[in-house]
């Protein structure tokens, strides 16, 4: 081989291992329809504060789960990777430890977007992580929020994740809000903890479509209310029906290669109709 010859073989080399580190699905039709305008690749040594908060606290906090303490020191950025670690650690009067960060008013979106996140899974009985986004609540009356979960995932099978469109409605009684648009799609793919896959959704008003590497696996034709989405990250442990046995494996990792939010090129971004009203409601 001759040197130029070399340094081609290299170049191509080069580029397939580049392609294959950062294999991916892209959004649904031509790239002309699509304006990335959000982008995280994790490719610093430290969590990015400028687009993410790292929460911190026992209990769920919002982003569901138990038994864990939420702490920043198992949030990490290295190799080009969000990690959060998943540990059997008291602290904070809870049992395990574990990480969850948020965008909340520093990265949002609205219909009109189509958000990917390539991540590797924690598995395993307990071990509950989501790729979600939640609305912004506003005040009463007659508000909403949608909250799109393009994968979450619990129970002993590696290959089980939940995608979910949920629209929840304020009411002016108790239990106050009620999930009036809930679509859920079980699906059963490769081991999710072997590999990096990739898990969007393509939010346009009136059909959300969710995809796992690339393919169709659930949609919703629910409106999106008009409220900013945030992007959260998180593996909580312990749903409220299904703690850690001794088949869970700690510590784990949940690793994100990326997040990354496109625009629908010529979309106006937002509500192009009202949520749908709730109907026959019946409040107990
Ligand atoms: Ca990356």
């Amino acid at each position: 081989m001759t040197a130029r010859q070399n340094r081609i073989f290299c170049l191509v080399a080069f580029c397939f291992l580049n392609f294959a580190l950062t294999a991916q699905a892209a959004p649904p039709g031509n790239a002309s329809d699509w304006t990335l305008t959000f982008s995280d690749e994790f490719n610093g040594s430290s969590v990015n504060t400028a687009n993410w908060t790292i929460s911190e606290g026992a209990g769920s906090l919002g982003y569901g789960g138990l038994l864990q303490y939420f702490s920043p020191n198992n949030v990490t950025v290295a190799n080009g990777l969000l990690t959060i670690t998943s540990k059997i650690e008291s602290m904070g009067g809870m049992a395990y430890t574990s990480g969850a960060v948020n965008s909340d008013g520093k990265q949002t979106y609205l219909a009109g977007y189509y958000l990917e996140v390539r991540a590797r899974l924690p598995v395993g009985r307990g071990m509950w992580p989501a790729i979600w986004s939640n609305g912004t609540a506003l005040a009463p009356p007659n508000n909403s929020f949608a909250e799109l979960d393009l994968m979450e995932r619990w129970g002993p099978d590696p290959t089980f994740i939940a995608i979910t469109h949920h629209t929840w409605t304020r009411l002016q009684v108790a239990p106050w809000w009620i999930d009036t648009g809930n679509i859920q799609c079980y699906y059963f793919g490769p081991d999710f903890s072997a590999d990096f896959h990739t898990f969007a959704v393509d939010a346009q008003q009136g059909s959300v479509i969710f995809y796992v590497d690339g393919v169709q696996r659930c949609a919703s034709g629910a409106s999106i209310p008009d409220r900013p989405l945030s992007i959260r990250l998180n593996t909580s442990i312990g749903l409220p029906f299904e703690s850690p046995d001794g088949t869970t494996v700690f510590p784990q990792n949940f690793d994100i290669d990326y997040v990354r939010l496109y625009e629908k090129t010529g979309s106006t971004p937002g509500d192009t109709a009202p949520p749908t009203a709730p109907t026959g409601l019946t409040v107990q």
